[in-house]
């Protein structure tokens, strides 16, 4: 059996980054709907990612979308997620919202549109500078609609030039993660449809370049893990957007619909040393908290990676590789179920006890008055949004 120590050990040095636009309002096209409490503005944002960390010791970075979470000074705004604990993760550039981008950004058939993309996509990684932020998330809205709208293969060829300039703008330890979406809001083809495109852009860009999975982006019974475990195998495992869905691109939380596919993420992760620092997989949520309150909602789905982490941190690899090679099928599968199986809850309990906060986050959150407080705080003034 795998050590105890050795897994609190990884338990306690797991980080998971909460996105700021999943303390706004947010809802579907149909309707968004308005909470009480929410952030005003992105220092809010921040202060809400700081109060997860507080109460799960595991969130000590919060993502930032831009111009959503705009500011004049993002030293300044670094700076405030520092004094509450916490720091600024991911800057993710938006490309997707402006009337230019009709028919697409990076990849439009207008040569100025391309320009003004790829110049906010360069501005992203001055902020990067600022804030000290390691990752550039990139996700393009850009495909076509209907047979023959555009050139395929010219989209592709715009998408690697402007992903190339990108690139080269990189210093020091900061990297580009590219992510992949079926489908939405383009409905013929997306210009980053799947890992193998993203996978072939990083491949050519080079070593800082790698590719980003946001659990919701696939077509239904793809094999996720599968998708991980190559990845890692390669070296091109960037990252993850955790969300959960039933149907598309749902955003809900993390482990909500699909615990075991979540766990069997994790242990390919765990397998692959993709918890190793080293490894560099940064372990994001990319969700949106509709009807639910938005805190205790990051809260659990915080707390579902870390169970599915726990879970697949107790698959005894010894006895995995040993019924593996002995081509003990039902073995291997056992052994994988017995860690599944375990309730981790205590576990976890006491990991957070050694760490100095309460054994059960959601209960102390409830209790705290947190949200009676923010609730009269930001009682006037308007609530940030989805995309504001
Ligand atoms: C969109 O579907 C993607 O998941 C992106 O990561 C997007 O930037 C994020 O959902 C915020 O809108
Ligand atoms: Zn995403
Ligand atoms: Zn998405
Ligand atoms: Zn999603």
């Amino acid at each position: 059996m795998p050590d105890r120590s050795t897994v609190l050990a990884a338990l306690r040095a797991q980080h998971i980054e909460t996105p700021s636009w999943a303390y706004g309002n947010s809802g579907t096209r149909f309707k968004v709907f308005a909470q009480e409490g929410i952030p005003r503005n992105a220092y809010e944002k921040i202060d809400d990612a700081a109060t997860v960390h507080r109460f799960t010791g595991v969130a000590p970075t919060v993502a930032l979308h831009i111009p959503w979470d705009k500011v004049d000074d993002y030293a300044d705004l670094a700076a405030h997620a520092g004094n509450q604990g916490i720091r600024i993760g991911a800057i993710n550039p938006n490309v997707f919202q402006e009337d230019d981008y009709r028919l697409g950004s990076v990849c439009n058939p207008d040569p100025a549109v391309r320009r003004k993309a790829l110049d906010h996509l360069l501005e992203c990684v001055d902020i990067m500078d600022a804030t000290g932020s390691r990752d550039l998330s990139l996700w393009f809205a850009d495909g076509t609609n209907y047979p023959g709208q555009d050139s395929i293969a010219e989209r592709q060829a715009r998408l690697g030039e402007a992903l190339r300039a990108v690139y080269d703008r990189l210093t020091g330890e900061q990297r580009m993660l590219v992510e992949y979406k079926l489908f939405e809001p383009a409905f013929y083809t997306m210009d980053v449809p799947d890992w193998g495109t993203s996978y072939a852009h990083c491949v050519d860009l080079g070593e800082r370049a790698k590719v980003l999975v946001d659990t919701g982006h696939h077509a239904p019974g793809t094999n996720i893990e599968f998708i991980v475990a190559f990845l890692l195998y390669r070296a091109k495992l960037g990252g993850f957007h955790f969300n959960s869905r039933f149907y598309a691109d749902d955003d809900l939380m993390v482990g909500a619909a699909d615990p075991f596919q979540l766990f069997r993420i994790m242990a390919e992760i765990v397998l692959g040393g993709g918890l190793d620092k080293a490894s560099g997989v940064a372990f994001m949520l990319d969700q949106c908290h509709n009807i639910e309150p938005k805190i205790p909602a990051l809260i659990r789905s915080v707390l579902n990676v870390q169970e599915a982490t726990a879970k697949a941190l107790l698959v005894d690899a010894n006895a995995l590789r040993q019924a593996q090679s002995e081509g003990d099928v039902l073995g291997a599968n056992a052994v994988l179920m017995d860690a599944f199986n375990t309730d981790v809850r205590p576990m976890l309990a006491e990991l957070r006890e050694d760490m100095g906060i309460d054994p059960d986050p959601i209960a102390a959150y409830r209790r705290s008055g947190h949200f009676d407080k923010i609730r009269a705080e930001r009682a006037d003034g308007a609530a940030a949004g989805w995309g504001a």
